[in-house]
């Protein structure tokens, strides 16, 4: 197998996930402003440096994606972040988009950017430890959404990002993610999804990316957030495991989902059962964001010299994911 292949899979296997800290400054300034803290650097490394200390870097964290702010930053003992994820055990990585802007041509819609001087900056990123990179698509659900323009464009940037990435010796992370928003139903999910995905994978191919060293973060298919027809959990799980089996290659080696604004326990849950009904050879585990550190960042806003607690908090969120990436989890082991 690749080398690349390698690091994928050292990043998912035995229940390991991937920590999404990756949220750019104005994202974070909002998710900081909302619990009461500052938002400057040095509260935005205070909280991340907790994070990245915490024992479950070892057991369950097996790679974090950073902003280019937290890349270069240094810890409070003069350790470069880098560094400290991989004494830790874990792997470093880098979200090296720059946004999602309006397309021209379907304003409601965004196209991600990011593509200029893309290759220079994945030499700089590399050198500063990054073993993989992440670039995020995304797409809206409505009747005439997401459009043949917004999925075309939007697979083109993230395989034109993968092709460059491997070139780097580095493994991109390609993650499409199809919003929570709206009202529409499970099944509208499940078909924008699969034509999302497969559109991506047409263009990775085209661009000869190697698909055994990808990672895919794509969403689970749920009802939209303000749909008045939910579906079970049990439901969310099969139409997932439906969606990608009929969408993605079997070369990939693993999937990590994002949580795209599900609760912490609801996204926990539902990838327990995906794991329960996986009959597929994919690594499926998690790559959260809000789902893993939003009881954290809650529980240190309210102190935020409390490490220790802080700690403790994202352990166990860490744990339940990592049991959930395994199919191990059950409701009476939260606390
Ligand atoms: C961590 O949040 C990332 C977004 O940051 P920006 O919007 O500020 O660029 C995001 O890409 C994240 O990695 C994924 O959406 C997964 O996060 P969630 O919270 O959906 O699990």
């Amino acid at each position: 197998m690749s080398e690349l292949n390698t690091v994928a899979v050292k990043i998912l296997e035995n229940g390991k996930g991937i920590l999404a800290a990756d949220e750019s400054t104005s994202t974070m300034t909002k998710r900081l402003n909302d619990v009461g803290v500052e938002s400057n650097p040095k509260n935005r490394l205070l909280f991340r440096e907790i994070l990245f200390s915490s024992s479950s870097m070892t057991k369950c964290i097996g790679g974090v994606i950073l902003y280019d702010e937290t890349i270069r930053q240094e810890t409070s003992k003069k350790n470069k972040i880098p560094e400290l994820i991989s004494k830790m055990g874990s792997t470093p990585g880098i979200k090296v988009d720059t946004g999602a802007k309006v397309l021209a041509g379907s304003p409601k819609e965004k196209i991600t950017e990011g593509l200029d001087g893309l290759r220079d900056r994945l030499k700089e990123y590399y050198r500063l430890g990054a073993k993989f990179t992440k670039w995020r698509g995304v797409y809206i659900i409505d009747e005439n959404f997401p459009s043949k323009l917004s999925i075309h464009s939007n697979a083109h940037a993230l395989a034109r990002y993968s092709s460059l990435v491997q070139e780097c010796n580095m493994v991109p992370i390609v993650e499409p993610e199809v919003l929570m928003d709206g009202e529409h139903s499970a099944e509208d999910c499940y078909k924008k999804t699969s034509e999302v995905i497969q559109k991506c994978f047409d263009e990775l191919i085209l661009h000869k990316v190697d698909l055994t060293g990808i990672i895919l973060k794509p969403n689970m298919i749920l009802a939209g957030k303000n749909s008045k027809k939910k579906i079970s959990n049990e439901e969310v799980a099969k139409l997932t495991l439906k969606c990608l089996k009929d969408s993605v290659p079997p070369e990939v080696p693993g999937i990590a989902f994002l949580s795209g604004g599900q609760s912490e326990f609801e996204a926990t849950e539902n990838l327990n059962l995906i794991n329960k009904f996986n009959d597929t050879n994919f690594i499926m585990t998690y790559s959260y964001g809000r789902a893993l550190q939003q009881s954290a960042l809650k529980f240190w806003s309210k102190n935020i010299q409390n490490i220790e607690g802080t700690q403790k908090v994202f352990n166990h969120r860490a744990k339940m994911n990592t049991l959930a990436a395994q199919g191990k989890w059950s409701k009476d082991l939260e606390i």
